[in-house]
């Protein structure tokens, strides 16, 4: 087998150009292998395994660094980076992450895994390697760095040798950083403005596009339209070659007077819209290549590590390449998945309803009496739950692309104009638009309904992908409503409340199966509006559960029991506004508990405890325990047992909670 033997880099350099078609074979089904049991990134991982190979035979990582942009296609690179034996823990608590990891590997710089970053990254390491003190300015920089407040060239504790040393230094000390983008990625406003910087700086920065048509659905832009279109059209190729020749030969700077002006320009207005688009802000193009065409990527690789300039290689690849349920999947590609059947491509399981399913099935039908509403996505329409109305009503589905910063003040400026939006997103890439939900949405009173996915302890992938700090940070925008349903029916109850209201809205729910009101003792409709419900009365202590810790509430207040303290348990459903009747009862209780799947600093907790306060005065007021996720970055895991960890199950609630009994008594 050529993939057991692979343990570094070097040793797919010292591949025979035979053994690289077997190798790339082996790589596919060992990742189809690993996702079906585990569930993972498997699509956008099918479709770099040649871009994988060539980048490690051209490229000398880890001295040349390369940045994957939101980095879920990088199972391959974990593969020939000395990890190919952890993929049986893939994803796993303790095993292998399913993004880079710095812990996991020196071959691995960044764990984001939010979209759009990998380009300001690479600019920003650029930079560093090439500026010090002293040092002319650099392109379209005002004046040198003062010295003292530029960047040191001395050597760095990692032994990476800056300024002047590593711009003049040998090919072989110069370090290279290659930023690898989908097209998907380069929809993101961040990835335009590193570009912007990268081509204005003439930072000499290695950009490989790896463009497949698609985000998780068709990518929303016309750059990558062009392409597609082209990718079928012969007159292009020749094209290409005299558009690149003739670039090739006159430095950037220099195209704009040089004489070969006249023919650059013919030669560019009839080359694509990306292309044009780069090489107006200063980046060269070169492309677009076969990205399963190892040798040409090689080719067309090592032109790159010799430029002193930005470039952008274009390579086109197929997402889900070489396993058919991925190549065939009309929705994503099998983007991500489950653990699945490898026969089928079908995920296992699947019995039960998720919550993203259930608020799908509640929009559709609140959509029907609504013409006005506009659900929102970044980039992932099925995954947040809207093909549904984008089936029966595309007019009312509007794909924006992976930019949750312009969806959200776009979403205001709808609103504005008569419309209903709302933005489905998920909880960690909603912290993205902060800014923008507070002045543009929040400043203006806008009634825009933010609808949270995956909400709290997310889980499998890891410390960027927990959505724990939705309420706190919904929470600091003056006029924002929260809402927190803990069952299915209340979500699409409290989903039709928030379509009705005014202002600023935020409805959140978990990732998972969908709780049933049955499951908690919960009788739908059994209150109205933003009305909290009580679910069981006790003396001793107050619990206020938000969301699905009601669930985990009920069962603390059983054990507590059992130790004969009796627990009232409320489902606060709309943290901001609280329901008078359930803080005026918190206001009397000897002990209150709050609860929620979410940071605890500036959460629920915080909110509820200063209502109380308000109403009980500071001298009167109860003790407050306080129950969510700490500030930190947790490690994947699965939720259940990373919430259990934190206490937030039955057990740990009650335990707290008797603790806190024991030591007051
Ligand atoms: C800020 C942000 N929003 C949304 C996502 C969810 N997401 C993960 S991958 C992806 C599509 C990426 O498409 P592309 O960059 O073209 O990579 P491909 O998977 O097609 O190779 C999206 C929308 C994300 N990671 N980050």
């Amino acid at each position: 087998m050529v993939l057991e033997a692979m343990q570094s880099p070097s040793d797919v350099k010292a591949l025979a150009p035979s053994e690289i078609p077997v190798l790339a074979e082996e790589i596919r089904e060992a990742i189809v292998e690993a996702v079906s049991r585990v569930g993972g990134h498997l699509g956008s991982n099918l479709g770099v395994v040649e871009l994988t190979i060539a980048l490690h035979r051209v490229f000398d990582s880890p001295k040349d660094l390369l940045v994957w942009d939101t980095g879920h296609q990088a199972y391959v690179h974990k593969m020939l980076t000395g990890r190919r034996d952890r993929f049986d823990q893939l994803r796993q608590a303790g095993g292998l992450s399913g993004y880079p990891d710095r812990e996991e590997s020196p071959h691995d710089l960044i764990e984001n895994s939010h979209a759009s970053t990998a380009l300001s990254w690479v600019a920003g390491l650029t930079f560093g390697q090439i500026a010090g003190p002293g040092d002319p300015p650099l392109p379209g920089t005002g004046s040198a760095p003062a010295p003292g407040q530029a960047i040191s060239s001395s050597q760095r504790h990692d032994g990476w040798p800056r300024g002047r040393r590593a711009r003049r230094g040998s090919e072989d000390e110069r370090r290279r950083f290659i930023a690898v983008v989908g097209d998907g990625a380069l929809t993101g406003g961040m990835a335009y403005e590193a570009l912007n910087n990268i081509g204005h700086h003439q930072l000499p920065a290695i950009i490989v596009l790896n463009d497949n048509g698609r985000s998780y659905a068709e990518t929303v832009s016309r750059l990558s339209e062009r392409v597609a279109n082209l990718r079928t059209d012969p007159r292009y190729r020749s094209m290409r070659g005299r558009v690149d020749r003739a670039l090739t030969r006159l430095p950037f700077m220099e195209r704009l007077t040089d004489a070969g002006l006249e023919a650059v320009k013919s030669a560019i207005s009839e080359a694509p819209a990306l292309q044009s688009f780069v090489e107006a802000l200063g980046v060269r193009y070169l492309g677009p290549y076969d990205g399963h065409d190892v040798e040409k990527l090689e080719d067309a690789l090592s032109h790159a590590a010799r430029a002193q300039t930005p470039v952008l290689v274009h390579v086109l690849t197929q997402k889900g390449k070489g396993y058919a349920p991925a190549e065939t999947d009309p929705e994503k590609k099998l983007h991500d998945t489950s653990a699945f059947d490898v026969s089928t491509g079908r995920a296992n399981g699947g019995g039960t309803r998720k919550w993203t399913a259930a608020f799908g099935a509640a929009l559709l039908e609140e959509a029907e009496g609504r013409p006005e509403l506009v659900a929102l996505t970044a980039a992932m329409p099925g995954s947040t739950g809207l093909l549904p109305l984008a089936s029966r009503a595309p007019a009312q589905v509007l794909d924006v692309g992976i930019a949750e910063q312009h969806a959200v003040t776009s979403a205001a400026g709808l609103a504005h104009a008569g419309k209903l939006p709302v933005f489905a997103v998920y909880s960690t890439f909603f912290s993205r638009a902060f800014d923008q939900a507070n002045l543009d949405v929040g400043l203006h009173g806008e009634h825009v309904v933010f609808v949270l996915d995956r909400a709290g302890v997310t889980g499998d992938d890891g410390p960027s992908h927990h959505g724990i700090l939705d309420m706190a940070l919904g929470l600091r925008i003056a006029g924002m409503t929260v809402l927190a349903p803990s069952c299915e029916e209340d979500m699409a109850a409290l989903l039709s409340c928030a379509l009705d209201l005014d202002g600023p809205v935020m409805l959140r729910f978990p990732k998972g199966s969908a709780i049933a009101a049955t499951d908690i003792g919960v009788t739908p409709g059994d209150v109205d509006g933003l009305m909290a419900r009580k679910l069981r009365d006790g003396a001793d202590v107050c619990v206020l559960a938000v969301g699905d810790r009601v669930g985990a509430a009920m069962e603390a207040a059983d054990q507590l029991q059992e130790a004969e303290i009796d627990a009232a348990v409320w489902d606060v459903r709309s943290v901001r506004p609280a329901d008078g009747r359930m803080l005026a009862e918190a206001a009397d209780a000897p002990l209150v508990v709050t609860v929620e799947n979410g940071v605890v600093g500036g959460g629920a907790g915080t909110e509820l405890t200063d209502r109380i306060v308000e109403l009980a005065g500071v001298r009167h007021a109860p003790p407050v325990l306080r129950l969510g996720v700490p500030s930190a970055f947790l490690p994947h895991g699965k939720p259940d047992r990373i919430l259990a960890e934190l206490g937030l199950d039955g057990a740990g609630i009650a335990a707290a909670t008797r603790k806190v009994l024991a030591d007051e008594r």
